[in-house]
């Protein structure tokens, strides 16, 4: 399968690896908004250029990409990525790296990626473009909603409800059952013992409100 990566950053360095240890999947290139990146290579697969190109390569056949493009606290662009290239007629492939433990039992949606070292257990549903970055727990029955970034190393206790899009930090731990609101922010390093709104972000230990929930 020809797979083209959306993003050349650090997020799709760990995506690229894990995919270039598949025999059925050659990356033929990567798309990045930094004009400056065309004609560079990342792990040896050359920057084609920007969004734009997406329609061509379309035409061209290509059908499934992956989206590599992370971030620190915001889904929204991985989200309006995720939204593009699906109206553009592309799959979205769930990278999951080799040294992952993804549960039987659990369920991930389309684009929904492992990092090295991550782990998802029994039971838990994950949404769409989820990252469950490297070294990361989700513990059995939670469900994480589309968009979600669970970055490196986040414990989230069982049967947490996380909405979409919401951004738990590098480090941070969640209470069993609690819910975490939709494009909520947990700081990295907070242990959340409350639920969190709509909107809220958190941070501290134990994790106190930085900012109060918006309507979503
Ligand atoms: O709309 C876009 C777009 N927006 C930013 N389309 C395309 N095709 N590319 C886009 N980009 C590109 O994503 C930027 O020009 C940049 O080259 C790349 C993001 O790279 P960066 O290394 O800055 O961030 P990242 O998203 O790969 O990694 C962040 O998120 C990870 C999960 C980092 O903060 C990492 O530390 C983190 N592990």
């Amino acid at each position: 399968m020809r797979v083209i990566g959306i993003g050349a950053g650090g997020h799709a360095r760990v995506l690229l690896e894990a995919l270039q240890t598949r025999q059925d999947i050659e990356v033929i290139g990567l798309l990045d908004a930094d004009p400056d990146l065309k004609g560079a290579e990342v792990l040896g697969v050359r920057v084609l250029g920007g969004d734009d190109q997406l329609e061509r390569l379309h035409a061209e056949g290509i059908r499934d990409v992956f989206i590599g493009v992370g971030g620190t606290s915001d889904n929204a662009p991985r989200r309006r990525l995720f939204e593009l290239v699906k109206a553009r007629g592309f799959e979205v492939l769930s990278v999951i790296h080799g040294s992952s433990v993804l549960s039987p039992s659990a369920n991930l949606g389309e684009g929904t990626c492992l990092c090295p070292g991550a782990i998802v257990a029994a039971g838990a549903t994950l949404g769409r473009n989820v990252i469950v970055n490297t070294g990361a727990i989700v513990e059995h029955d939670c469900e994480v909603g589309d968009h979600v970034h669970i970055a490196s190393g986040a414990v989230i206790a069982g049967a947490v409800v996380i909405g979409e899009g919401a951004h738990v930090g590098a480090g941070a731990s969640v209470r069993q059952g609690l819910k975490i609101g939709r494009y909520a922010l947990v700081a990295m390093g907070a242990a959340v013992v409350d639920d969190v709104p709509d909107g809220g972000a958190v941070a501290g230990v134990p994790a106190k409100p930085l900012r109060s929930g918006v309507k979503p």
